[in-house]
């Protein structure tokens, strides 16, 4: 069987909770690394013709995009014996992990982004307050455990694992406090320990990189704004 390749970019998110779950799975992998500046490669837009997006998961022929998607694909093709589970056994307990799963990507993760990317004041609160609204039910979700999925890593903590490290970079150069250990002190405890994880350390893309790649994002995004001159 060939190795399985991930198409990733240097900077997300989205593509590091990929490697996470295939280094917990035992599984060996490559990286194909995007460079934006030179555009798109052809094998990006060959294996994810929709969206165009990385990550996406190169496994013997086939093509899977979507982060989340790509992860149950993993889970559900190297399960059962020694490979690490990801998401939950129970049905009811699968559908709560992939609920919260999708909504801390819509919520909390793009809830960020818009905060991030605000630059109008009254805009820029609003768009706070509607995160911190959706971070408060990420605490609620972690209360009282040591990991979302309970005693060990799972689904809902690799998709939430952007928050330890990417989380404090937007924080930085966006301007913005959220995960506040007084306001969210079980989720920020999480974080904390999570990042601690060897498997998940070692995985990290360096922080002044993430800073650089930010600050340069955020100034182009924001000269390219639709009611700019
Ligand atoms: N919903 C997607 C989001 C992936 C995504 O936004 N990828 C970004 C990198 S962080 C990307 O490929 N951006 C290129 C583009 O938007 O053209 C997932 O979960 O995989």
């Amino acid at each position: 069987m060939a190795k399985l390749k991930i198409i990733v970019s240097a900077t997300s998110f989205f593509c590091t909770r990929i490697e996470w779950a295939l280094k917990l799975k035992g599984l060996e992998y490559e990286l194909t690394v995007e460079d934006w500046d030179k555009g798109k490669s052809e094998l990006l837009l060959k294996s994810n013709p929709v969206h165009k997006k990385v990550p996406v998961l190169l496994d013997d022929g086939v093509a899977v995009a979507e982060s989340k998607v790509i992860l149950e694909y993993i889970d559900e093709k190297w399960k059962g014996g020694d490979f690490y589970p990801l998401l939950p056994q129970d049905p009811y307990e699968r559908a709560q992990a992939r609920f919260w799963a999708q909504f801390a990507d819509d919520k909390c993760a793009y809830g960020t982004w818009g905060a991030w990317l605000a630059e109008d004041a009254l805009e820029k609160e609003k768009a706070m307050e509607a995160a911190l609204e959706s971070f408060a039910y990420l605490e609620k979700q972690i209360e009282g455990k040591n990991f979302f999925a309970g005693e060990k890593i799972g689904y809902l903590d690799l998709v939430a694992g952007w928050i330890p490290h990417w989380l404090g970079v937007m924080e930085e150069t966006g301007g913005l406090k959220i995960l506040d250990a007084e306001r969210f002190p079980s989720l920020h405890e999480w974080a904390q320990n999570f990042i601690e994880i060897p498997l998940i350390k070692e995985c990290l893309p360096p922080r002044d990189m993430l800073v650089n790649f930010s600050t340069t994002r955020l100034s182009k995004l924001r000269s390219q704004a639709p009611n700019k001159p």
